[in-house]
């Protein structure tokens, strides 16, 4: 099963999916980083994604060879750019920041990006992709030069995610920034859900397993969590049995 229609099967069956944030230049150790694949095939994340805002480093391509080599989860890049392709990851989420207006991120790096991938043969998921919070408070809405929908705008978020399905987008990403200090707000989530019949990934801020636990009460099928697990290590077992403890209580049986 390729990962668009994995993720899909899951959601429709009500169960939640972990997914891990991996900015190649945030990397520490490399000890510190194969601990941190080992448990999380141990605590059965999800998907690892892969990419960021802003790569300088160079190390995608080395990241997504150990996180291949270490572990049995799926490589799902997720790219701040044309430059941020591997054809050795299994699926890219082909994302259109569909909540700003600046061309070259709803259709200009695509264009740049499509004869490579067509090259690489890795399955390409559309996405719509809407960042929400406060003006030029991440790095995704200062590089991409656009406004973010402000936190209280539920309408303009539901709005812009019935749009992306519309247009043939396969899964919408609600994104409040990496190392938001607040999440996308759960009224905001639980309205866009109400109005998607395609999954939805919610990330960005999400740093307590209580913050994470109300993304998924509130309709997120994915949520992703990156600063969190760079700082604790810890937290990612802490957070893995939130979710499992989540999908258990929902007693649906695969
Ligand atoms: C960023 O949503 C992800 O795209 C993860 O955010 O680093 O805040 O967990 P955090």
């Amino acid at each position: 099963m390729n990962i668009l229609n994995r993720i899909k099967d899951k959601a429709g069956k009500g169960k939640k999916s972990l997914a891990v944030l991996i900015d190649p230049d945030k990397l520490q150790g490399a000890v510190e980083f194969r601990k941190m694949l080992f448990s999380a095939s141990e605590q059965q994340v999800d998907y690892f994604l892969v990419g960021g805002s802003l790569i300088s480093k160079g190390n995608l391509r080395k990241v997504v060879q150990a996180v291949k080599e270490y572990s049995n989860i799926p490589v799902v890049l997720f790219p701040g750019s044309y430059h941020q392709i591997d054809g050795q990851a299994d699926a890219l989420l082909f994302l259109s920041l569909i909540s700003g207006r600046n061309p070259e991120y709803l259709i200009g790096q695509h264009v740049v990006a499509a004869p490579m991938l067509k090259e690489s043969g890795i399955e390409v998921i559309p996405t719509g992709y809407l960042l929400v919070g406060a003006e030029n408070q991440s790095s995704v809405a200062y590089i991409s030069n656009t406004s973010p929908i402000p936190r209280e705008k539920t309408d303009l978020a539901t709005c812009t995610a019935i749009a992306g399905q519309m247009l043939g987008m396969q899964l919408i990403y609600l994104e409040a920034g990496s190392g938001a200090s607040h999440p996308v707000p759960p009224e905001m989530i639980s309205m866009v859900n109400d109005q998607l019949n395609i999954p939805l990934i919610v990330g960005g801020g999400l740093n307590t397993v209580e913050k994470a636990c109300r993304a998924l009460e509130s309709g997120a099928d994915m949520i992703v969590i990156g600063n969190a697990i760079e700082r604790s290590p810890t937290f990612l077992n802490e957070l893995a049995a939130g979710v499992a403890q989540y999908n258990a209580s929902l007693n649906i049986h695969e």
